[in-house]
Parts: structure tokens; sequence; C-alpha cells
């Protein structure tokens, strides 16, 4: 059985993942309006992404006995000055969304509950790849400067994202 603590903050995970969805859905709202339809795209399954890390914290705690409850979301971000200073802060929400992963494994260690601890386990990895994968964008992104060029064939490159 987890704890009534930890349900709580189980919860709160999954509004920060619904957040993440509903923030990287506004950078393809963004990317969109601007004609950059290749990184409109790739936000956009980010965002479907993060509905489905959202949909496994409904899962687990559905499937340990505890409730599911909605709180609001907050209202995202809707207006940038460049590529860089979106996956920049991609990157920022992404590091960010690690430190909470890593706060809730600490959480079911000090608890001793190792159910939370496994389910836990398969985030912790992930964050890996996703701190990893927008890194890698951003440090594309500085070095293209404003050459436009360049900046249409990332654009082509990242609507390849299935
Ligand atoms: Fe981007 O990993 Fe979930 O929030």
């Amino acid at each position: 059985m987890i704890s009534n603590n930890m349900e709580k903050a189980l919860n709160e995970q999954l509004n920060a993942e619904l957040f993440s969805s509903y923030l990287y859905l506004s950078m393809a709202a963004y990317f969109e309006s601007k004609n950059w339809f290749g990184f409109a795209k790739w936000m956009k399954k980010q965002s479907e992404e993060e509905y489905g890390h959202a949909m496994k914290f409904f899962g687990y705690i559905n499937e340990v006995g505890k409730k599911v409850t909605l709180e609001k979301i907050e209202k995202p971000k809707n207006e940038w000055q460049s590529h860089l200073e979106i996956f920049e802060e991609a990157l920022k929400h992404e590091q960010y969304i690690t430190k909470r992963i890593n706060d809730l494994v600490n959480l079911a260690i000090k608890e001793n509950d190792h159910a939370t601890n496994n389910f836990l386990q398969w985030f912790v990895k992930e964050q890996i790849e996703e701190v990893s994968s927008v890194q890698k964008i951003v440090e594309t992104l500085k070095l293209i400067g404003d050459q436009a060029g360049s900046l249409f064939m990332l654009d082509h490159e990242l609507g390849k994202r299935e």
C-alpha cells in the first residue's frame, strides 16, 4: 500500500506531465503560426509523449488502489523570440522534470516504497533521453546561428520524427 503522501506526490507529477504536454503543444502552435512545420511536428510529438507520461501516472495511481485527482493546468507561455529560446526553455523544463522525478525516487526510498521506486525507474531512464535529445537540438541551433538555409534543413530533419 502506498502512503497518502506518495499518492499526493504522484498526483502532482501527473499534473506536471500534463503541463509538459500543454507547454510543448503551445510551442507547436507557435511554430505552426510561423510556418515552421517540421519544428511544429516535433513539438506535437513531444506533447503526445508527455500525455503518455501523464497517463502512466494515471494508470499507476489507480493500479495501487489510490485516487487520481486532476488539478488545474497552468497556462503555458505562447510567445518566444527565436527557435533557440524555445529549445533552451524546453531544456530547462526537462531538467526541472528530471529533478522532480529524482525527488519522487528519494521519497519512495525514504518510505521503503519499492513498488513506486520500481515504477519510477522507467522515468529515470526516460529523462536521460529527454534531456539529451533537447540538448542536441539546442547545440545545433547554436551552431546554426542566423543561417536561414541551415534552419530550413533542421526544420526538414525534425519533421521526420515519428
Ligand atoms: Fe519530458 O518527460 Fe515527461 O515531463
